[in-house]
Order: structure tokens, then C-alpha cells, then sequence
């Protein structure tokens, strides 16, 4: 059978051969793998999730890369199951509105574009827009949504299809998707191509720092390549036809970073010197920088994996009925790395209808609506999207009433 996944030696934005492995999760099925009722007696594709730390460029990011054809081609998730998520894509159109100044002659892009939930809140603002997106499945949603959308990844192709149909675009966004991407230096080339002269390219990811600081160590996953801070952007910038002008951090997906990239000939905004320096100089005081950060955040990661499986236990020994809230692809990898499955776990409620009915990859946990939770009463709810604690606690305040808590798995185990 043909190998569907490489091991890396070189680091995938500087090349250089110092790796720092700290983390190992393991062999796990895929996180959005999630399995069909008559399947689930099939063998499951299992793959390595190991984690790297490059002494180089500081660049943290996965030993293993699966074929992206396996990852991306059917595609379960979706932004649009989440209000936070929904209103902070409204948020990033208006501001980009504002601040870039577009107007209905202009032109967005967005990649990765999933069911068009971005681009729809442009669409609203009466903004032209296009997505790029490798889900067929989903590809079809936002068509069906009113979003034009290319099926394909960021290449040369998708590119060339978009600046013959639609032109060059004003703006180009990128929100949690980068990661995804294993050759970075010909996205940049591709968002080069894809640009109008003045145009400005917005990337959006979860910041290391807060992924360190707050234990999210189950967003490490297959399909995440790579885990940002600051600095191995500053490698990437070197070798590119784009500059970072600015930077923005904020609260989405337990804190998130928001860089701003120009053309280098383009003199239309100026280059926040010393916004960007301080944040390296944050970076480094935080220990990003440093080996023994990511020693000791391994060394976490295992304290909190034994207390929440006692904790579990406890409250399975006392006859206790607890449930999963939200199948997102960061839970399976808790579940699975955790080693928590049907004995503790009843079944996993999730708002996204494509879920619904099926099983969590390796745990093989059964996957229902929200509402469920109503009809059975289970005594505690181990929050999985935790990034939508206020969300989710805000929605089910009867749940609370009803005498019943919530257990949230970071930074630390905190019951509600
Ligand atoms: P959520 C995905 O990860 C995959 P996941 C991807 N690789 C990525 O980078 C991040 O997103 C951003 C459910 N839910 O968004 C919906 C409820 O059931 O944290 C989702 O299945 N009820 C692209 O999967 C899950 O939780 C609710 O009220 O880790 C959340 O998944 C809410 C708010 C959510 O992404």
C-alpha cells in the first residue's frame, strides 16, 4: 500500500536541520475522520503526531505530513456552527471594509473558504468575492450559498482561474488556514500573484503563545503543519515578495494572532516597526525562543492528561453520567491522546448537522444533537470546544439549573 504520509527532516520554512522534538501524541486516526455506523468495524488509518521545535527559526511544527488529499477532499467542518465564530467574521469584514477602504468595486479572496461564511459577511457589504477551497463537499454548500468559489488548493491553477475571471484582488484572507499548508514559500508567491498592486493579504491563526500558555496542546494536530509566533514569519518574509506591516492579536479560538502583509514596492502603509519588535521582544522574554519552554509544556500536557483520567474515573466509580460537548477536531485529539472513550464518555452533542449521527475517530464515541443533553440529563458535560466555553455555558444555563456541570479541560481542570 502506498505510504500516505513523509517524515520531515528540515524545517519547512528555514531548512535547518535542528529539530527539537518534545511531543509525542501518539498514532491517532485523523480528527475530522469521523465514522460511519456501518464502518465502524473497518480498520481506521492511523498516523504519527509527533511535535517539533526548530532552534533556528523558532518554528513549532508537525515530523509528519499526511496527504492532504486524505484531510481535505470531504471536509465535516464547518465555521457556521459557531455564533462567536460567525460574529467575529462579521467583525474582520467591517473593519477590513473600513480600514482597507473597499467598495463594490473591489475584490476579496478568501482561502480556504470553506461553506463561505467568511466571504458571505462581504457579500453583505456589497463586496466582490471568491473563494479557493479543496472540499468538494463544501464547495458545493457555498455555491449554493451565493459564494463563487474555485475547487483547489492555493496553486498556480486556483490562482490563474481567479485572476482571469475576477482579477486581482483587493484583499486576501487566510484565516485558520495556514497551518494546513505545508509550502509556504509558494503560498507567498501565490498571494503575490493574486494581489493588486496595493493590495493586502490578512492571515489568522491560533498564536503560540497562548496555545503554550494555555496547555491547548489538542490543537496540535495532522492537519495543523505548523504553530506560529512572530519570528520564523520574519524567515518567511526574507525569502518573499511580501512584507508584515502590522499585527493584531485577539480572544478567537483561545487567542489568536492577525498579521498583515503587503507588497515590498508598495509604499501605501507603512511598516508598525515598533509593534512588531515588541512583540518579538515579548516572544522572547515569554520563551518562545527556548527549548526548556517546550520541555516543560510536554511535561504539562502529561500532569494534566493523569488528572483529568483519575478525575474521570472518580465520577465514573460514583455511578456519574457524563457527556462530550462539541465534536470538534481538537476534542478527538484529547479523547484519543487522553485514552478516554465510550466507558467514560455517554455519547458527544455537536451543532453541526454533518456530524450528527456519526462516531468520533478512535474513540468511536456516537455523535448527537445538542438537545440530547436534555433528554438524558447527564450529571457533568466535559466541554471538548472549550474555545467556546462562553458559548456554549450561555446557551445551556438550564443545564445549570438543572443541577448539572461543566468540566473544562484547560489550561487547568476547572468544574462549573
Ligand atoms: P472548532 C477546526 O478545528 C478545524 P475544531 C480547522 N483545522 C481549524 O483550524 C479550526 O477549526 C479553526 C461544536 N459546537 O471550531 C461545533 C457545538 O456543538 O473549535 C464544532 O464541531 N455547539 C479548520 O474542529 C465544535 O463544537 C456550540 O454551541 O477543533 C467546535 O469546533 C458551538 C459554539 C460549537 O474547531
Amino acid at each position: 500500500m502506498k505510504k500516505n504520509y513523509y517524515t520531515i527532516k528540515n524545517c519547512r520554512i528555514c531548512g535547518s536541520q535542528n529539530l527539537f522534538d518534545f511531543l509525542d501524541l501518539g498514532v491517532t486516526p485523523l480528527p475530522n475522520e469521523f465514522i460511519r455506523k456501518e464502518d465502524l468495524n473497518k480498520k481506521e488509518a492511523k498516523f504519527p503526531l509527533r511535535v517539533t521545535y526548530c532552534t533556528n527559526c523558532s518554528l513549532v511544527q508537525l515530523k509528519d505530513v499526511v496527504d492532504p488529499e486524505i484531510m481535505f477532499r470531504n471536509y465535516l467542518y464547518i465555521p457556521s456552527s459557531s455564533q462567536t465564530r460567525l460574529a467575529h467574521f462579521k467583525q474582520i469584514a467591517e473593519d477590513t471594509k473600513k480600514r482597507f477602504n473597499l467598495t463594490s468595486t473591489s475584490l476579496v479572496v478568501d482561502i480556504g473558504s470553506n461553506d463561505g461564511s467568511l466571504l458571505n459577511c462581504y457579500k453583505n457589504l456589497e463586496i466582490n468575492v471568491v473563494g479557493i477551497d479543496p472540499a468538494e463537499n463544501l464547495v458545493k454548500v457555498a455555491k449554493l450559498n451565493g459564494i463563487p468559489t474555485i475547487l483547489g488548493y492555493i496553486d498556480k491553477n486556483s490562482v490563474r482561474s481567479v485572476n482571469k475571471i475576477y482579477g486581482k484582488a483587493d484583499i486576501t484572507l487566510a484565516t485558520n488556514v495556514i497551518a494546513h499548508i505545508n509550502n509556504l514559500s509558494s503560498l507567498m508567491d501565490s498571494v503575490d500573484q493574486l494581489l493588486k498592486e496595493d493590495g493586502v493579504f490578512i492571515m489568522q491563526f491560533p498564536y503560540l503563545m497562548d496555545l503554550i500558555d494555555k496547555n491547548q496542546f489538542d490543537t496540535l494536530y495532522h492537519e495543523h503543519l505548523s504553530y506560529f509566533c512572530l519570528k520564523p514569519l520574519m524567515y518567511l518574509e526574507k525569502k518573499s515578495k511580501l512584507e508584515i506591516f502590522d499585527i493584531e492579536r485577539n480572544d478567537l479560538d483561545g487567542g489568536s494572532i492577525r498579521i498583515f502583509w503587503k507588497k515590498k514596492r508598495s509604499k501605501k502603509y507603512k511598516v508598525e516597526k515598533t509593534k512588531l519588535v515588541k512583540l518579538l521582544e515579548q516572544e522572547e522574554l515569554f520563551g518562545l525562543y527556548n527549548k526548556s519552554t517546550y520541555k516543560n509544556f510536554s511535561v504539562r500536557i502529561s500532569k494534566l492528561k493523569k488528572e483529568l483520567v483519575i478525575y474521570l474515573a472518580k465520577l465514573k466509580n460514583k455511578k456519574k453520567h457524563i457527556v462530550g460537548y462539541g465534536a470538534a477536531a481538537k476534542g478527538n485529539i484529547l479523547l484519543n491522546y487522553f485514552n478516554i472513550g465510550v466507558r467514560i464518555l455517554d455519547y458527544i452533542v455537536d451543532s453541526t448537522p454533518y456530524k450528527q449521527g456519526l462516531y468520533s475517530p478512535g474513540t468511536h464515541i456516537p455523535i448527537h444533537e445538542e438537545s440530547r443533553i436534555y433528554d438524558t440529563k447527564p450529571d457533568y458535560l466535559l466541554l471538548l470546544a472549550w474555545n467556546f466555553k462562553d458559548e456554549i455555558l450561555s446557551k445551556n444555563k438550564a443545564f445549570k439549573r438543572l443541577g448539572g456541570h461543566f468540566i473544562i479541560p484547560n489550561p487547568k481542570i476547572e468544574i462549573i
